[in-house]
């Protein structure tokens, strides 16, 4: 085996092969980019060595740069990962120049299987199935309508260079043809510059179904069963499973066969995909080969029990293939969901920033247990524009395919992350969708149930405002110093006093007022109209901001986590994400007037309903000094320093017009 291995990659896949050839004992240098001086990947190896700028192109692309900083760690091997130059065949050809081994197929194997087209003629040849259609060289026009009508329609305008969906044209019928192929080779030479076509009959709900396949130096070459990678959105896959559902044992056989064949034909060798699109009725066409390990592998190693990067060491070093085909088996079912940096709402857009809090589900990486997770990034760490948005794979295994969803489920609401956005509620009302929940599969179903998959926004749950409060008080009481004055206290208790305090929560456009009321009876929150007892009990957070609270309101009793961020509030209860705002006069008196004098003034016309200090009191920035009501909310208006109270100006019940003076402090 290989002692020394450079990872030529970052984020999630990095970590993930570190973490095997860690424990093969193999030693492991880490690349890392301007933006990634400090990120996991690097922190997972036991070298790294900064090869350039952030910009992709300017290091996880650079072959020289790569090389050379493998030939200085004495590495013997270098893992591409996926994506980056995984499937670059200049790549793989300069590390077998340096007398590196590349931890890939050969590179004859890539570039067959890089024309797509050309794919195609080799996998005819070694009869394995095409959807009926013609990929030849001749482009005239008219032999291609006739060849179109041939077909029957509807039939895909397909772009030869194209892929990832880009320049295909669905054409329903013969009038149409001659408009839509002038368009898709338009469309084929600006985004290729490349107009040839390839025309096939339409598929009107295709699954797509994967074939993990294996070869090693020695001939042998095995499969290691289907994914089923249907759930996709715009040509972006969501969530993998495996096995596929509805899979036959039969089919099962020919498909992986089939898949054999198709590796068999280019001389293939390492791990590799072969991916077939299928039609309800099982009828399955070859669509393209992936010479890599793909990022939905975890999901096949759940279910076969075996660790695919090791399996990509051993061969890339010339040992046989740990398992033959007779020997190979699935257990259970195995679901993938891929957690991204975006915001549903705004048409997937990638959301980028920093990570304030990346909360996972309990888990272990990488070995076979029902919960993984396959992560790249660390609380603190940023989703950067320069890279895929990625956050995080959840994979879950189960006995059958609902135990495995109801994993998952679980999984998604104990994955909690603030600072960005993410699909992480979306991905958990796919998994109840009645239609995935049914295995009713095929690419265009996110598209078709998008009505309930994005729904309006859901307003705030009282037991998550109550959360939220709680949170907010016992940050208040974290950051008194241990043994300071009771009377003192930012929430304002009083030793068998009566005391009243009002929060104003917006939660979206939306304002909710919630009192808390303590008195010789115990402790109320009012939230709108009512009243329910409350307790609570917090266990802070390994990061600062964060709590974990216990609270008990009314009859329920919930746990939650509650992330502070200046005065924004991200609650996370029950699988449910709340994302809310303290409107707390402390924080607005920047926007309100403070009179030179130190003064503080009404910000709307109102009644006092509580005054908490008296002239000559020492107050501390944010201590709340009396409340009043305005346009039937409550306001508490806080110290925004610390200083003493020269004089108050009301009482309780006094009323008080907009902008009045109602204390001074000093
Ligand atoms: C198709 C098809 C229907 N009929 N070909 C999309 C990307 C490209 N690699 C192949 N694609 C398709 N080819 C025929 N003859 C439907 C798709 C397709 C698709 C395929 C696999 C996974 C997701 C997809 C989403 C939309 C369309």
């Amino acid at each position: 085996m290989f002692t020394t291995l450079l990872i030529a990659n970052r984020g999630e896949i990095a970590c993930r092969v570190a973490a095997t050839a860690r424990r093969l004992g193999i030693r492991t240098v880490a690349v890392y980019s301007d933006a990634d001086a400090g990120a996991k990947h690097v922190a997972s190896c036991d070298l790294g060595v900064h090869i350039g700028g952030a910009a992709a192109r300017d290091s996880y692309l650079k072959p020289d740069a790569i090389l050379k900083a493998a030939l200085a760690t004495g590495a013997q091997a270098v893992h591409p990962g996926y994506g980056f130059l995984s499937e670059n065949e200049g790549f793989a050809q300069a590390c077998a120049d340096a007398g590196v081994a590349f931890v890939g197929p050969p590179i004859a194997a890539i570039a067959a299987m890089g024309s797509k087209s050309a794919a195609k003629t080799l996998m005819e040849k070694a009869g394995v199935p095409l959807v009926p259609g013609y990929h030849g060289d001749d482009q005239d026009p008219d032999f291609l309508h006739a060849q179109a009508d041939k077909i029957g329609y509807p039939v895909l305008i397909k772009a030869s260079a194209g892929g990832g969906g880009k320049g295909m044209r669905v054409v329903e019928k013969t009038e149409a043809f001659k408009e839509a192929l002038a368009s898709c080779k338009r469309e084929a030479t600006s985004s290729f510059g490349d107009d040839r076509v390839l025309i096939e009959r339409y598929l009107q709900k295709p699954r797509h179904i994967e074939i993990q396949v294996f070869a090693d130096t020695h001939g042998n070459c095995v499969y290691l069963f289907e994914r089923d990678c249907s759930v996709q959105r715009r040509h972006q896959k969501v969530i993998e499973e495996a096995p596929a559902p509805g899979m036959t044992d039969e089919r099962r056989r020919a498909m992986g066969e089939a898949a054999v064949s198709a590796a068999r034909a280019v001389g293939y060798v390492g791990a590799g995909t072969v991916e077939f699109i299928a039609e309800p009725d099982g009828r399955f066409y070859f669509m393209e080969m992936n010479t890599r390990l793909q990022v939905e592998h975890p999901v096949t190693e759940m279910i076969c029990g075996v660790d695919l990067v090791e399996w990509q060491l051993r061969v890339a070093c010339g040992e046989r293939l740990p398992l033959l085909q007779d020997e190979l088996r699935f257990q259970g079912h195995a679901i993938e969901a891929r957690i991204y940096a975006e915001n549903p709402d705004k048409g997937f857009l990638p959301s980028v920033g920093k990570l304030f809090y990346l909360g996972l589900p309990d888990h272990v990486s990488f070995a076979n247990a029902d919960v993984r997770v396959d992560g790249g990034v660390r609380t603190g760490d940023s989703i950067s524009p320069f890279y895929d948005p990625m956050i995080a794979k959840l994979i879950v295994r189960g006995d059958d395919r609902d135990q495995a969803r109801a994993r998952m489920v679980r999984a998604l609401a104990q994955t909690q992350v603030v600072g960005v956005h993410t699909n992480v509620a979306f991905l958990g009302r796919l998994m109840t969708d009645a239609a995935f929940a049914a295995a009713d599969l095929d690419t265009g179903l996110i598209e078709r149930r998008r009505e309930t998959l994005l729904p309006k926004r859901t307003p705030a749950s009282r037991v998550a405002l109550a959360l939220a409060v709680a949170a907010v008080l016992c940050a208040e009481r974290e950051a008194r110093p241990a043994g300071s004055d009771p009377w003192g206290l930012v929430d304002g208790w009083r030793l068998a006093g009566h005391y009243r305090r009002t929060f104003t929560v917006l939660d979206g456009d939306t304002r909710h007022s919630v009192a808390l009321q303590r008195d010789g009876n115990g402790q109320t929150l009012t939230i709108g109209e009512e009243a329910l007892a409350a307790q609570w009990t917090d266990r802070p957070g390994e990061v600062p901001g964060v709590h974990h609270i216990e609270l008990t309101l009314g009859s329920e009793r919930v746990t939650g986590t509650i992330v502070i961020q200046g005065e924004k509030l991200q609650v996370f209860e029950g699988g449910r994400s709340t994302a809310l705002v303290l409107h707390d006069l402390l924080v607005h008196s920047d926007d309100e007037e403070v009179s030179e004098a130190g003064g503080l003034t009404a910000p709307m016309p109102g009644k006092i309903i509580a005054v908490h200090v008296k002239a000559g009191d020492k107050v501390k920035r944010g201590q709340a000094l009396l409340v009043m009501e305005a346009m039937k909310m409550e306001h508490t208006i806080s110290a925004p320093a610390a200083g003493v109270v020269k004089e108050v100006f009301f009482a309780v019940g006094d009323q008080v017009t907009d902008g009045a003076s109602l204390i001074s402090v000093e």
